[in-house]
């Protein structure tokens, strides 16, 4: 039996299935990833400018990165990988995509539920008022944008040092250990807690499928790992 008839029959065989992506999904849709090759912004590291520090030290040069992703994903479109998803979704009763991207692309390509772990970047929070809002002007007419009350507005994601939305872990958490199969894909697995939900899914018994061109360092956890495009890959599971 080959990789791909295996990874069949669990897909089949699994009553409730849990799906962690990364921004490699988002790849094929002509969004560069955080670490791979053409990186994510001129000479900066996201590590450096995903911050609340370097946001109060400049907000204006942040909002110019998220200009230009929100610029870049408003081109882009869902690929053959995120529509997969929507698939697998229709076949079981029990799914949860759980994903570390902001790009919406999941939103549009229609998934269903869906756990953004690091926020949306196609919303916004005003600094002064707390006022979370929508805002999908691509470019912004004026960098940094303001909230309506004159207060100065962030990205709606969640930055390095910072927590997650409240009760959000414990949301993914409960899907990764209630899963029979639990799908990592486009995932370097290295920003936490997200990639915890890998060891999470495997000791409650979940088998484990990678997509990835690259081995990452949790790999070793994966039953399965198709080593190459997702946008290849996860349409051939279906
Ligand atoms: C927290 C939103 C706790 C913004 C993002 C020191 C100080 C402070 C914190 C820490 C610290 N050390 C460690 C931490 C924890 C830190 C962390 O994990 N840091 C890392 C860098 C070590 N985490 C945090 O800070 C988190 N919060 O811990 O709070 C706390 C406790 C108490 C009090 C206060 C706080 C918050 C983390 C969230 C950060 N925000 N994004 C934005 O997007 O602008 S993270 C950012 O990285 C994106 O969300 C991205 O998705 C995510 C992970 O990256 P990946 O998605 O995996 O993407 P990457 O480019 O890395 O990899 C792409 C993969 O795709 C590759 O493997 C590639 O091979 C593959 N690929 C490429 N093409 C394809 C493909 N795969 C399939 N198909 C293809 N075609
Ligand atoms: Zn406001």
């Amino acid at each position: 039996m080959t990789s791909l008839e295996q990874a069949r029959e669990w897909l089949a065989a699994a009553s409730s299935v849990a799906v962690l992506t990364g921004a490699g999904i988002s790849a094929e849709s002509g969004i560069p990833t955080f670490r791979g090759a053409g990186g994510l912004w001129k000479e900066y590291k996201p590590e450096d400018l995903a911050t609340p520090e370097a946001f109060a030290k400049d907000p204006r040069l942040v909002w110019e990165w998220y200009n230009w992703r929100r610029e870049l994903i408003a081109k882009g479109a869902p690929n053959a990988a995120h529509r997969a998803l929507v698939e697998i979704e229709k076949r079981k009763t029990r799914f949860t995509l759980i994903t570390q991207n902001v790009d919406g692309l999941h939103d549009l390509a229609g998934s269903g539920k869906i756990l953004k772990l690091h926020g949306d970047i196609w919303r916004m929070r005003c600094m002064e008022c707390g006022a979370n809002f929508p805002n999908r002007r691509v470019p912004l007419p004026k960098i940094p944008p303001h909230c309506a009350c004159g207060g100065l507005a962030r990205p709606g994601v969640v930055w390095f040092g910072e927590q997650l939305p409240e009760g959000m872990m414990q949301e993914a958490e409960h899907a990764a250990a209630s899963a029979q199969l639990f799908l990592v894909i486009g995932t370097s697995a290295t920003v936490y807690p997200a990639a915890s939900l890998i060891p999470h899914a495997k000791k409650s018994g979940a088998r484990v499928i990678e997509f990835n061109p690259e081995p990452g360092p949790l790999s070793n956890l994966a039953d399965c790992v198709f080593q190459g495009p997702a946008g290849e890959w996860l349409p051939q599971l279906l």
